[in-house]
């Protein structure tokens, strides 16, 4: 029957010239099918091109023995028509390649969507012809096809890698590949077999082969970590919930950070104790969920290395318990990458089978394979004889089935070869620049693989489908991204990137796994909820960061970045305005301290230390509170006095807790955080005073403290960066006492509210304009404000400590923090800044909550230690081990 629509479509065209249609689809998968199911029904003429002979993409080819899907199957189903969800049960909980290739010829027969496909056909060619504003596609077979868009529905896992090892043609026996594994029975009873790759395909592959085959040999370059899929009916309590509000459900996927709907975990892993830990470990391993042990298990277990050796340790203890032979175990167990930086597996009897006589297990770390020979494969150490080879070695993952159509020539004749000579740029994963009308589904720059991929196709799918039918409307014939939105998205994916582990290892993700292919994390870290929110923010900024043109109306270009904002500041920014408070200063002083205390229990538990504890000193005009983190290494240690943030009015020695935790690790030196008092009950100078009289005691008492006789340092966070650098300036004035450097961040400077800052950055990044001016009130009269005691930037700045200087961009205090910094400088003060990009004036301070705000804290801890005459230890030296990319990727290359 595919041959039959072959013809069919061919005879169509046979009177010369293109297939004339609105769209081209290419892919007959699960994209390509919705595409054209979507499409019809809103009216457009579409064809669907596919190299395949039916249906099914990547479900039409990896045939191989074991194949499955690795996300529930209740969850990787189509979900636009409750008709369709009706009309389908699984019989598994993770359905074989078999079922899932009957469900999509069912969903084919169902909307009638063979008709518009045309099989056996390949994409060779595709040229925007500038003249028409058209797509030619030139094809393998029949007629070329002109489109006004041309959308690759083309799978992220389609293109296998060639098999890169010498000598393969030379190999008398059977070749197979996962990826093209044939329609026919492949005998394997009696052979000897060898599995080069054990990803996913050869984790799902091995058992059976092993099975079957007289004797398997298994190649691994690097293991992976694999889970039992506890394979069997979909698990009662899921199905419940799918059940029960089916809309519900698939929503709560579509809003998700995987496309899966779990909740998100909170608890971090220092919170639980070990037999917590192993609890929830042993529940996650019973469960047999990739996204449940992958999101479900603490807060940090994907950000922090940490938080994810503790599961790598635990996923080890299991392959040990399984695997007999202790040398075979710790080849099967992987050291080089943190858990689900590389795809985890799920498999079945995997491990045990390796208990088996007839599997052997050759770790091509120690004896890499030199060649492919005439009979077997030779390693560096030994000769193997075999009948069949199966390369289980992945695929050109992402950017290759897009770029196997070549060449890809758009606007000025650009290439896309060209275009991505660095790297896939994308705007979104779903549009190129030089590109128009050509859209991807699930292209690289968007969730896709880190993603339940059925949602994120029905996402993709919609979001182009509904752009196409707007500018029917609007009466635009072409869209475009434009360069200063793509190098936005770059910018933002990299700062995606950042949040999690995936930089971590070297993976298909990342492109490592093909030689010579630019790398970089390719799918988008920052999950489907977020990713949605974008894509629907795009479309309600008039097109943002797209150029819309038309034969009879105006050229539309709202151009601009979608995302000028770290990740995780936009999320704590959205969840702040999804709350809908008033503005704090509307509570009164006593109310915001209360709401502060509220806000400060609700935040992630500060991280152990090696001594925390309280006690009183004495302030300007009486005792002061205040609170001791002492690190865990030996003592006497340099001393930091630190004043919290809150406006001269809120906070207490307590609120920073976390900030002050994770920098007394982080510098391995002593904070003291010292509880001044507030306005209004003590207006100006009060908190300036007891600052500086809080930092005299505190170098007067430095040994009975622990700390090493000798200068201290300050620092301080918003009005404490205020009291920080007013502090200094007192000290050097009155005779003391000695301050080595000052850590100010987000200061206060100054009392005009006039630099650009105040107006750019007046409301939506949590401190607000008028939340400033009402902090002025409180703390100090008009008359006041200009006495540097307040106003430290109006103060005489020769001869002060060396200072680090933090500012955010979304901040209305950025550019008074700038101008101090260039003013110590013009004063001779050594001086460094930090200015950071998309964050807000809480990033820093909001410890385990904007994960992007660890790398100015290690700045700002290298530079307290600098000024202490530290020498710069390496992070876990000074009791912390943050992800060392270097250190992994060594061990990994
Ligand atoms: P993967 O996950 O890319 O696995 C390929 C495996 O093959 C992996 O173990 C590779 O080792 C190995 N490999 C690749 N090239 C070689 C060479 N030249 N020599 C030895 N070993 C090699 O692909 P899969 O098909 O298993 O899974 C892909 C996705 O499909 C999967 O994640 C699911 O989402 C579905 P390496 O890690 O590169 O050292």
């Amino acid at each position: 029957m595919p041959e039959q629509m072959v013809a069919a479509r061919a005879s169509e065209t046979a009177n010369g010239g293109a297939q004339q249609v609105d769209v081209t689809v290419v892919g007959a998968g699960f994209a390509g099918l919705y595409l054209l199911h979507r499409l019809r029904k809103a009216g457009f003429t579409a064809v669907a091109l596919d190299s395949a002979g039916d249906v099914g993409g990547t479900w039409y080819w990896n045939r191989y023995p074991g194949a499955r899907c690795d996300i529930q199957t209740i969850d990787y189903s189509y979900t636009f028509d409750p008709e369709l969800e009706r009309a389908w049960t699984w019989s598994e909980k993770y359905a074989t390649q078999p079922e899932i290739l009957r469900y999509l010829g069912f969903v084919a027969d169902r909307y009638d969507l063979r008709r518009d496909i045309r099989f056996g056909t390949k994409v060779t060619a595709a040229t925007w012809d500038e003249a028409a504003d058209r797509w030619l596609l030139t094809t393998d077979n029949g007629a070329p096809v002109s489109c006004r868009h041309y959308i690759m529905a083309t799978g992220c896992l389609s293109t296998p890698k060639p098999p890169e090892i010498d000598g393969v043609k030379d190999f008398k026996g059977e070749i197979y590949f996962t990826g093209r594994w044939p329609h026919e029975e492949v005998k394997l009873a009696g052979k000897r077999v060898a599995v080069i790759g054990t990803g996913s395909s050869g984790i799902q592959a091995i058992p059976l082969i092993a099975e079957q085959a007289a004797h398997l040999t298994v190649f691994q370059r690097t293991a992976s970590f694999a889970l039992p899929a506890q394979n069997g009916p979909a698990p009662a309590d899921r199905l419940a919930l799918l059940e029960q509000d089916r809309a519900a459900y698939r929503e709560q996927a579509r809003w998700s950070l995987a496309g899966v709907p779990w909740p998100q975990q909170m608890d971090v892993s220092w919170q639980l104790s070990d037999a917590e830990r192993r609890e929830r470990f042993e529940k996650a391993w019973a469960a047999g969920d990739l996204v449940y042990i992958l999101t479900q298990l603490w807060a940090d277990q994907g950000v922090d290395v940490d938080g994810n050796t503790l599961i790598c340790e635990l996923i080890r203890e299991k392959v040990r318990g399984i695997v007999k032979d202790p040398e075979t175990a710790a080849a099967l167990s992987p050291h080089d990458h943190p858990f689900g930086s590389k795809r985890p597996c799920l498999d079945t009897n995997y491990y045990a089978t390796y208990n088996r006589d007839n599997v052997t297990l050759v770790n091509l770390r120690q004896e890499p394979i030199k060649a492919i020979t005439a009979t077997g494969i030779e390693t560096d150490k030994r000769t193997f004889e075999f009948d069949v080879i199966v390369f289980a070695t992945g695929f050109d993952a992402m950017t290759g089935a897009v770029t196997a159509v070549h060449p890809i020539t758009g606007r000025g004749g650009k290439s896309l070869s060209d275009i991505w000579a660095n790297g896939p740029q994308t705007y979104l994963g779903l549009t190129i620049a030089g590109l128009p009308n050509l859209f991807m589904i699930t292209g690289p720059g968007s969730p896709s693989v880190l993603s339940n991929m059925a949602p994120s196709i029905e996402q993709h799918v919609d979001w182009v489908v509904d752009r196409l039918i707007a500018m029917r409307e609007q009466g635009f014939t072409t869209v475009e991204a434009t360069d200063t939105a793509q190098a936005g998205w770059a910018r933002h994916m990299a700062d995606c990137a950042t949040v999690t582990l995936h930089r971590l290892a070297n993976t298909w993700y990342t492109g490592a796994n093909v030689p010579g292919k630019p790398q970089g994390v390719m799918p988008y870290t920052g999950g489907v909820g977020p990713y949605r929110s974008i894509c629907n923010e795009i479309v309600s900024q008039d097109m943002l960061g797209f150029r819309l043109t038309g034969p009879d109306v105006a050229e539309q270009c709202n151009d601009g970045e979608i995302v000028r904002l770290q990740p995780d500041v936009r999320l704590v920014l959205n969840m702040l305005a999804d709350m809908k408070l008033p503005p704090l200063e509307s509570f009164g002083a006593q109310g915001a301290r209360d709401f502060l205390n509220e806000f400060n229990a609700a935040r992630p538990a500060g991280r152990p230390v090696g001594e925390v504890g309280s006690g009183t000193l004495l302030g300007a005009d009486g005792p002061l509170p205040y609170r001791l983190y002492r690190p865990a290494t030996p003592g006497p240690h340099p001393i930091v006095v630190y004043f919290h943030g809150g406006g001269w009015v809120l906070g207490d020695e307590l609120s920073d807790d976390p900030f002050c935790r994770d920098m007394c690790r982080r510098t391995g030196m002593i904070f003291a955080s010292v509880g001044y008092r507030h306005a209004p009950e003590h207006r100006f100078p009060a908190a300036a005073e007891d600052g500086y009289a809080a930092a005299r005691w505190i170098a007067e008492h430095a040994a009975e403290l622990g700390g090493k006789p000798g200068p201290v340092l300050v620092a301080g966070w918003s009005a404490g960066g205020n009291i920080a650098a007013v502090t200094c300036q007192l000290a050097r004035e009155r005779g003391g006492p000695e301050i080595a450097g000052q850590l100010l961040v987000c200061p206060v400077t100054d009392c005009t509210f006039d630099r650009p800052s105040y107006t750019d950055n007046a409301t939506g990044y949590f401190l607000t304009r008028s939340l400033m001016y009402w902090f002025w009130d409180l703390y100090s009269s008009p008359a006041d404000r200009t006495d540097p005691r307040v106003s430290p930037l109006r103060g005489k700045l020769a001869g002060l400590p060396p200072a680090f200087v933090v500012t955010c961009e979304f901040d209305p205090l950025r550019d008074e923090g700038v101008a101090y910094a260039e003013a110590l400088a013009s004063a001779g003060v050594p001086v460094e800044q930090l200015q950071a990009r998309g964050h807000f004036h809480a990033s820093f301070t909001m410890v385990d909550v904007v994960i992007t705000g660890v790398s100015g804290r290690v700045k700002m801890a290298h530079a307290l230690r600098r000024f202490a005459g530290l020498a710069q230890e390496t992070e876990g030296e000074a009791g912390i081990r943050t992800a060392a990319p270097q250190e992994i990727n060594a061990a990994a290359s």
